[in-house]
């Protein structure tokens, strides 16, 4: 079960964190994976890392939010294999502050980035998936966009209509064979985290108000994205895979 032999994915923010283990979680199951990252070093290395374990990976780098790019990441990915059966849209930028000191570039940076750019891969991608009558788009959402903390504004927003968003597409593109569906983390042990990882107190918070009593690990979402992308999953579409420990399950 939940075998992707012979599928060809992209994933966005692929080199670290929760990108990184869905490419390698994707890979692992036989998928051809398309990498993406801004920074083609690292984004090189990671391919390297998915043939070493004998997996079939590529490198696209390209910033999200240059939407010419990521129609040509997708054009290209078509022309290569002939296909792109799964999209994992989930690059995302997080910018802390208080509402009443929060700059307006970067509330409109963490949108373009979270939120503008998600939808301009969806669209580039079902606009390939179509003709095929088949596709899998996992778009990665946010636990917080469920549950809200003070002071990630722009991130929750972005992440709230990522959550709309991909009602909106699984209704849209269902008829097409197309399935359209969220991954919503809870607190996992990234780099985007680290800051609040070595706080003491918001580590002891996450801990205390995580059922499970810890952080997630990159690893266990990748599981998430593979069943998600998978012909087993034809029939969920449209639904937020919440993977948080059962956080946002308890008062
Ligand atoms: C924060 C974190 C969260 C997590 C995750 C939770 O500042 O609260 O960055 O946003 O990363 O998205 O679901």
């Amino acid at each position: 079960m939940f075998r992707l032999d012979g599928k060809v994915a992209l994933v966005t923010g692929a080199s670290r964190g929760l990108g990184w283990a869905m490419a390698q979680a994707l890979a692992r199951n036989g998928a051809r994976v398309v990498l993406n990252a801004r920074d083609a070093a690292a984004i090189d290395a990671r391919v390297a890392e998915i043939q070493a374990a004998g997996g079939q990976a590529e490198a696209a780098a390209f910033d999200v939010t240059d939407t010419a790019a990521c129609a040509a990441a997708v054009a290209r990915t078509v022309e290569r294999h002939g296909r792109l059966d799964i999209l994992v849209a989930n690059a995302g930028i997080q910018h802390r502050s208080p509402i009443v000191d929060f700059p307006i570039d970067d509330f409109r940076r963490v949108i373009e980035t979270n939120l503008v750019a998600v939808w301009a891969l969806c669209k580039e991608a079902a606009r390939v998936m179509q003709p095929a009558g088949r596709g899998r788009i996992v778009v990665t959402g946010s636990m917080t966009a469920i549950a809200a903390r003070p002071t990630v504004s722009a991130y929750i927003a972005s992440k709230g209509a990522v959550h709309a968003l991909t009602r909106s597409l699984a209704v849209e593109l269902g008829p097409k064979g197309i399935t359209v569906n969220c991954i919503a983390p809870g607190y996992f042990a990234t780099e985007m985290n680290t800051a609040l990882v070595n706080d003491a107190a918001f580590d002891g918070w996450v801990v205390g108000r995580t059922p499970v009593g810890r952080w997630g690990r990159p690893e266990e979402i990748g599981a998430a994205a593979a069943y998600l992308a998978s012909d087993e999953a034809a029939f969920v579409n449209g639904h937020t895979l919440v993977v948080d420990g059962g956080f946002s399950a308890s008062l």
